[in-house]
């Protein structure tokens, strides 16, 4: 059989079998439509079914999560825990509390993640998890509840050689430090079996820093290559959550220049730009307070609130979506192509539509898919592992220089696996052969398991 017509049977089956599952098939046709390349270079990958084998998770724990509200009253959410591949690694990816959470959201996100751990050179397997309880309007007793429910039947799935757990939206240090908690004290063990921690017991510093520092360095690496940098440029950022603002910071450290950013209830156009004042008032606002942007614009009169949008109107050279899959479609990226954008660096997993990347591709905008550039966040997850094994901490200076090492090596093999096959500048397709190759190879030499 011919590659492509393997490929597409194989996408068929994934759709027969599962049909409603539309964000496990947007990642996987992703995937799948970029790998031809090396499928055709090498048979080896088809004769050992890697890519059937692939697409399957290794196990996927589903279970319930019944909690009591202040009030007394009983309610019940889905849990679950995608264990997608463990060829490179233990179990490695966040946990996800938003009311949008369904098996396919997550199993699409653990997919990626199986790409992305790999990317980052460490020895990280792939899996995401999460639940359809939403976090937002909770009291903190309810949220510390409902973790510990979670965990009452998550414990028994994880460990720190199985499957380690970290945040996702809806899921910070507070719900971690919820969720270590209870582990412990079931288990009787203190051991890594969740990043993310507190830095009082054994988590990383820079972690809350590192996916959104990540995203700016690869970008910075995007831009070397045409020489140019971050330093002067305009920039926008989508969603004001860690990775929104911890990509602001490291913009503003690198001398970039802010002006565009949203949340749910809509977008801030400041047109001089964030300053040192400014995001110290918007760090507060959004992880102290929980509050919306409408209080930066009474703030700060520079800025303009634009209610119910999201920042893509705003003229810029670099993009930032940092909130959320789907959230940059088609009429979007037109937009910013007509503005000018010359570069889309994707802080959040799979946050432009397929339509989307294609206009980006087609019009020469540098695009960089999330697998790649986000995967800072996991990589000090990952040093965060390093560091419980040694029981040792490192310094904030030796993780983000270690942390920048990784985005550089990550940027450099997709360059590499691009030129290799062609596609000079196709981030996408340099991502997707790289994350596979070393996960593939790594199946084929472990047998048919
Ligand atoms: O999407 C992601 O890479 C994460 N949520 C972080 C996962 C991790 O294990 O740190």
């Amino acid at each position: 059989m011919q590659t492509k017509e393997y490929l597409q049977a194989l996408m068929q089956n994934i759709i027969k079998k599962d049909p409603a599952e539309k964000l496990f098939h947007q990642a996987a046709s992703e995937v799948l439509t970029s790998l031809e390349p090396i499928l055709e270079a090498d048979p080896k990958y088809i004769k050992y079914a890697v890519l059937d084998r692939m697409v399957e998770p290794e196990r996927v724990i589903y279970f319930r999560v019944p909690w009591n509200d202040d009030k007394g009253l009983t309610h019940v959410n889905r849990g679950f825990r995608i264990q997608f591949n463990s060829a490179i690694g233990p179990f490695k990816g966040g946990i996800r509390f938003h009311e949008s959470v369904t098996l396919s959201s997550l199993k699409f996100l653990a997919f990626e993640q199986t790409f992305k751990n790999s990317l980052t050179g460490l020895p990280l397997g792939g899996a995401k998890g999460g639940s359809d309880f939403d976090p937002r309007g909770k009291s903190e007793g309810e949220v510390m509840r409902f973790c510990q429910a979670f965990m009452d039947e998550l414990y028994r799935h994880i460990g720190e050689r199985t499957d380690v757990p970290a945040g996702d939206l809806g899921v910070g240090a507070r719900e971690i430090g919820f969720m270590f908690g209870h582990y412990k004290k079931i288990t009787n063990k203190f051991v890594g079996v969740f990043t993310g921690k507190g830095p009082s017991f054994g988590g990383s510093l820079i972690r809350p820093e590192a996916t959104g520092y990540g995203v700016v360095f690869f970008a910075e690496e995007m831009l070397k290559c045409k020489s140019e940098g971050i330093r002067g440029k305009t920039c926008i950022i989508s969603g004001t959550g860690n990775v929104g603002i911890h990509t602001a910071e490291k913009i503003l450290q690198m001398g970039g220049k802010v002006v565009g950013f949203n949340d749910y209830d809509g977008a801030v156009y400041d047109k001089e730009g964030l300053d040192q004042e400014k995001l110290a008032f918007l760090k507060d606002l959004v992880f102290v307070k929980r509050g919306s942007l409408k209080e930066y614009v009474k703030k700060f009169k520079s800025a303009e609130f634009h209610p119910g949008k999201k920042s893509w109107f705003i003229p810029c050279y670099a993009a930032f979506p940092t909130a959320c899959e789907n959230e940059l479609t088609l009429e979007d990226a037109k937009t910013l192509v007509n503005n000018g954008v010359k570069i889309v660096c994707e802080g959040a997993n799979m946050p432009c539509t397929p339509e989307a990347v294609d206009l980006f591709q087609s019009k020469g905008v540098l695009y960089a898919p999330g697998k790649a550039a986000n995967a800072g966040g996991v990589a000090v997850s990952g040093l965060e592992m390093t560091q419980n094994t040694i029981r040792l901490s490192w310094t904030r200076e030796e993780v983000e220089t270690q942390l920048k090492k990784i985005m550089r090596n990550i940027h450099s093999a997709c360059v590499e696996e691009a030129c290799l096959y062609n596609k000079p500048g196709d981030y996408l397709l340099g991502a997707n052969i790289a994350g596979f190759k070393k996960v593939a190879d790594a199946m084929i030499a472990q047998g048919v398991i």
